[in-house]
């Protein structure tokens, strides 16, 4: 006897690239026009949702847009059970969704964003994919607090692991604090983040939160890079996921505070 399947990649065929376009420009439209699109009806396999994902990629990258990074989702308990959602996902961050730390963000911009906590990394070398012996470790060299603005395109903020992956993992906007030396800013493992609201605590957590500890993410992500052809270039900057659960983006300025690494800020505006 064999094993029902149990994951989409399992039981789903794969769809027509026409559909996986479709389902990319409605995803793209929605965010243009800051209007909820519904979840797409077909089921789709976890290789066709990051297919979805290259081509609302292309999308932006047709308007100008440059890759600046890539992000990890779902790395940490607190998220998984907030959204429902249990494997870890890879996003891509451009610099249109990168924002000055102190800025402001025009909520209105947005469909119904939340913020979250971050650690960042920063690759100083290309990463050759196909390389079996390639180390990201050795390949980061900076660490910095971050905050990352998710508004997902679905309705409610509502998805499934493949819908959530073709909508580019809710990735709409990051914010990073100042770079310090990977090497010297100490073990990382189990540090006190804070996520604060006009000075207010909404989110308190730890590193340890991020798979036990947030370098671990770089040996996930070259996994999913690699399965996924997500190139890893030097300069890019790397979200390591939230530490805790996400937060209503709304007016007020939004700081992070990680332990030693340091804090960043962003104000929501209407
Ligand atoms: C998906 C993105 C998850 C994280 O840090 O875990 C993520 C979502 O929650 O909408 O960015
Ligand atoms: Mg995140």
């Amino acid at each position: 006897m064999t094993d029902a399947p149990s994951s989409p990649e399992a039981v789903s065929p794969e769809q027509d690239e026409s559909v996986l376009a479709r389902i990319a420009a409605d995803l793209d439209a929605a965010q243009s026009s800051r209007a909820p699109t519904r979840q797409p009806s077909e089921q789709l396999s976890v290789a066709d949702a990051y297919r979805v994902q290259h081509s609302l990629l292309g999308l932006r990258e047709r308007r100008g847009e440059q890759v600046s990074g890539v992000k990890l989702g779902f790395t940490s308990a607190a998220k998984m059970a907030q959204m429902g959602v249990s494997e870890i996902i890879l996003g891509r961050l451009t610099d249109a969704m990168r924002v000055l730390a102190g800025a402001e963000v025009e909520l209105g911009d947005l469909i119904h964003p939340r913020i979250e906590p971050e650690v960042a990394f920063r690759l100083a070398r290309d990463v050759d994919l196909d390389d079996p012996t390639a180390q990201v470790e050795a390949s980061v060299d900076a660490v910095a607090p971050a905050l990352e603005i998710i508004d997902s395109r679905y309705d409610d903020f509502r998805f499934n692991l493949s819908d959530v992956i073709a909508d580019n993992t809710s990735a709409a906007g990051f914010v990073v604090g100042p770079w310090r030396d990977l090497r010297a800013s100490g073990e990382l493992g189990n540090r006190a983040v804070r996520l604060t609201c006009d000075g207010r605590d909404r989110a308190t957590g730890s590193t340890a939160a991020i798979l036990g500890h947030p370098l671990r993410v770089l040996e996930a992500m070259l996994v999913l890079a690699r399965r996924h052809r997500v190139p890893l270039r030097a300069g890019q900057v790397i979200l390591a996921g939230a530490a805790t659960e996400a937060v209503p983006f709304g007016p007020g300025c939004f700081e992070v505070h990680v332990a030693g690494v340091g804090s960043v800020s962003v104000a929501g505006s209407r």
